[in-house]
C-alpha cells in the first residue's frame, strides 16, 4: 500500500524549498516572455522551479507520472497511474507584477482518485494541503466544514473581464450575481482563489478557463471542507482538458446553478 502521508511529508519539503528559492529570487532580474498572447506570461523561475519539482518526484519514484505548466513533464492522455499535476507558479502575472499573490499548486492523482494537494502562498507564507479523506488544513490547523450561507451574504471570487465582452461567456449572464452578492474580489491566481473557498475566506469562485494545474490541488481542498466543483455547467472538472469553474460552499454553488446560469450554453 502507497504510504500518502510519507509521500505529503516530502512533497511538503520540495514546496517549501521551491517556495525559499521563488523569494530569493525576487532580488534578481526576471526574465519575463509572453505564451499565448501578450498578458499570459512565463518567467525563468516558473521554468526552474517546474524542473526543481520534477527532478524530486522522478528521483523518488521514476514510474510518477507529471503534468506541468510549463511542458517538462509527461505528456499525458489518460489519468492511469500515479500523475503528479503542478503549476509552479500560479498567478504568474501577480509575481511579475505585484511580487504576492501567486502559489505553487501540485496535486497528486492515483487512477484518477485525488491523494493529496498542496497549495502554498509563497509570500503569505500560508501552506494548504488535503490529504483526502484524513482533513484539509491551513499550516497544520484543520479547515472546518463549509458554513451554510445565504447569496445575499456570500463574498465571490469573480474577475472583471467575465462581465465584461469576451469570448467566453455572455457578459450579461453574471451581471445579476454581482448584484445578489455581499461582494466579489478576484486575486488574480486561481489556487489562492480555491484555497480560500476552503478556508472560508471566500464563498465561491467562478471562473471561465482553466487548465487542470490551476484547480487540481484546490478541487480537492474545496471537496474535502463540504464545497462542490464543477464546471459551469455542473459537469465535473476534467484533469485532462481545460475547463470552466464553479465553486463554492453547497448552498452559494446551488443557488448559483440554480439562478444564474440557466442562460449559459458554453463548456
Ligand atoms: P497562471 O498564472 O499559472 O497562468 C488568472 O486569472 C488565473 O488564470 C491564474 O490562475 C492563471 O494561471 C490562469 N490563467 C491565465 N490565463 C489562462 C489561460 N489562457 N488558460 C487557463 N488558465 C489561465
Ligand atoms: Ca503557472
Amino acid at each position: 500500500m502507497t504510504n500518502w502521508t510519507n509521500i505529503a511529508q516530502a512533497a511538503k519539503e520540495w514546496v517549501l524549498e521551491a517556495g525559499q528559492r521563488i523569494r530569493e529570487s525576487l532580488d534578481e532580474e526576471l526574465l519575463v516572455e509572453t505564451k499565448s498572447d501578450a498578458n499570459d506570461l512565463v518567467t525563468n523561475i516558473d521554468r526552474e522551479t517546474e524542473k526543481y519539482f520534477i527532478e524530486k518526484i522522478k528521483d523518488y519514484n521514476p514510474d510518477y507520472k507529471i503534468m506541468g505548466e510549463e511542458g517538462f513533464g509527461d505528456q499525458l492522455d489518460s489519468l492511469d497511474g500515479v500523475i503528479w499535476i503542478l503549476d509552479p507558479i500560479d498567478g504568474t502575472m501577480n509575481f511579475v507584477h505585484q511580487k504576492r499573490n501567486f502559489a505553487i499548486s501540485l496535486a497528486v492523482y492515483e487512477n484518477g482518485e485525488g491523494r493529496l494537494g498542496i497549495i502554498y502562498d509563497v509570500m503569505a507564507d500560508d501552506f494548504y494541503h488535503v490529504l483526502p479523506g484524513n482533513g484539509a488544513f491551513l499550516n497544520d490547523v484543520r479547515l472546518k466544514r463549509l458554513n451554510n450561507v445565504p447569496i445575499e451574504k456570500a463574498i465571490i471570487g469573480l474577475n472583471a473581464t467575465w462581465i465584461t465582452p469576451n469570448k467566453r461567456i455572455d457578459y450579461q449572464i453574471l451581471s445579476p450575481l454581482v448584484k445578489a452578492v455581499r461582494g466579489t474580489r478576484s486575486y488574480g491566481a486561481a489556487a489562492i482563489e480555491l484555497a480560500y473557498v476552503a478556508a472560508g475566506r471566500l464563498d465561491g469562485y467562478i471562473t471561465m478557463r482553466l487548465n487542470p494545474w490551476d484547480y487540481a490541488a484546490g478541487k480537492l481542498l474545496v471537496e474535502e471542507v463540504g464545497g462542490k466543483t464543477s464546471n459551469l455547467k455542473g459537469e465535473p472538472l476534467s484533469l485532462l482538458n481545460p475547463s470552466s469553474l464553479l465553486v463554492g460552499a453547497p448552498t452559494v454553488y446551488e443557488k448559483i446553478r440554480e439562478n444564474y446560469l440557466k442562460e449559459y450554453t458554453g463548456i
